[in-house]
C-alpha cells in the first residue's frame, strides 16, 4: 500500500540528550512523520472517520515529546512511533527526529535519527479487515444510477453480482419492479459504522428522490458481516429476512454460494427474479 499522510516540520521543545547542558536546557526538535494508511475509503466517502485525523496525531506527538526527558533520540523516536501507531488505521509510520541545535564540537547543522515501525513491531494486532455482503435494491427513478451510487459509496468493493430485475415482495400493490444486486465489501469499519455508511448512502439517494413518500430509491442492507452475529435495536446481522428472499439469494449465490443456506434454490418459490447483466460503473 503506497498511500501516505505526511506531517512535516512539526516542532517541539523538550529535554533530550546525554550531555550535562542538554539535561538542563530544553532544546528545539523537528519531527517529520509519514503515516502509511489505506486512503481508498476516505477517497470515496469524504468522511473524516475513514482516515486518520492528522491534527490529532500532531497534537499527541507534540505532547508526548514535551513530556519526555529521554537521553537518546533513539528512545524518543521509538516513543513517537508507538504513539502514532495507537491510531488504529495506521499500518506503519516513518519518523525522523532532528535536533535543530546540534551538540557537536565540529560544524554541523543538524543531527537526526529516522525509523520505520509497523503495527507488528509495536506488538499491536494487524488492522482487522472483514468481508461483508451488502444487498442493494431500488424501484424508483433511475434505478441503475441509484445502484451505482450505492456501490461507489460503499468503499472497497471486491466482488459484484449481476443486476437482477425482481418482482416486488410485500409493500403496496402498485409499486414497480426492483433492481437488486449484492456486493462483497472489504472493510475495516465495525458493523455499526458500516450500517451508518449504508444509511448515509440511502439518504444521499433520497435527496435525489423524485416522488415524495414514494417507494424507496435505494435500500442498502447488510446481509452478513464476516461470521459475526449481532442482535441489537439498530442492527441485526445476518439480516433477519435474507434467507427467505430470492432477490437477495440469487445475486449472493453468484458471488458467494457458500454464504447461502443449503438447498435455498429448491426450497424457495421459483420465479420473480430475472438476471439482467453487470452493473456498468463508468
Ligand atoms: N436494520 C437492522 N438490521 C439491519 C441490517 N442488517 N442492514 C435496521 C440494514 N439495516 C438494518 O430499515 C429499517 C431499519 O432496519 C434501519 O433503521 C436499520 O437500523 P430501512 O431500510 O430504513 O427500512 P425498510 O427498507 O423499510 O426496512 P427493511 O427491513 O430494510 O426492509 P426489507 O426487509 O429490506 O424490505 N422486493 C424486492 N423485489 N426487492 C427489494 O429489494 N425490498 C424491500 C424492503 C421489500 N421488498 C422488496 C425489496
Ligand atoms: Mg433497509
Amino acid at each position: 500500500m503506497a498511500d501516505r499522510i505526511d506531517i512535516s516540520g512539526l516542532r517541539a521543545v523538550t529535554i533530550v540528550g546525554a550531555l550535562p547542558h542538554e539535561r538542563e536546557i530544553p532544546q528545539p526538535l523537528q519531527i517529520d512523520l509519514s503515516l502509511e494508511v489505506d486512503l481508498r475509503d476516505a477517497g470515496r466517502t469524504d468522511e473524516l472517520g475513514d482516515t486518520v485525523h492528522y491534527g490529532l496525531v500532531a497534537d499527541r506527538v507534540v505532547a508526548a515529546v514535551e513530556e519526555s526527558k529521554d537521553i537518546l533520540l533513539e528512545r524518543l523516536v521509538a516513543r513517537i512511533a508507538d504513539e502514532v501507531l495507537t491510531f488504529d488505521r495506521v499500518d506503519a509510520v516513518n519518523v525522523e527526529l532532528t535536533k535543530l541545535r546540534t551538540p557537536l564540537a565540529v560544524d554541523a547543522s543538524t543531527t537526526s535519527v529516522r525509523i520505520r515501525r509497523t503495527r507488528a513491531d509495536a506488538d499491536l494486532p494487524a488492522r482487522t479487515v472483514h468481508t461483508a455482503y451488502v444487498a442493494l435494491g431500488s424501484n424508483l427513478g433511475d434505478r441503475e444510477s441509484y445502484l451505482r451510487l450505492g456501490v461507489l459509496g460503499l468503499g472497497h468493493v471486491t466482488s459484484m453480482s449481476s443486476v437482477y430485475e425482481t418482482d416486488p415482495v410485500g409493500g403496496p400493490d402498485d409499486q414497480g419492479a426492483y433492481l437488486n444486486m449484492v456486493v462483497e465489501v472489504e472493510t475495516s469499519l465495525d458493523p455499526f459504522a458500516l450500517l451508518r455508511r449504508c444509511q448515509q448512502i440511502e439518504s444521499e439517494a433520497m435527496r435525489q428522490r423524485v416522488v415524495r413518500w414514494g417507494p424507496r430509491t435505494l435500500d442498502v442492507d447488510i446481509i452478513q458481516f464476516g461470521d459475526i452475529s449481532i442482535v441489537s435495536d439498530d442492527l441485526v446481522v445476518p439480516h433477519p429476512r435474507f434467507a427467505e428472499r430470492r432477490f437477495v439469494l440469487e445475486p449472493l449465490a453468484e458471488i458467494a454460494p457458500d454464504r447461502c443456506p443449503a438447498d435455498w434454490n429448491t426450497t424457495l418459490d421459483a420465479g420473480g427474479v430475472y438476471r439482467r447483466g453487470p452493473l456498468v460503473l463508468a
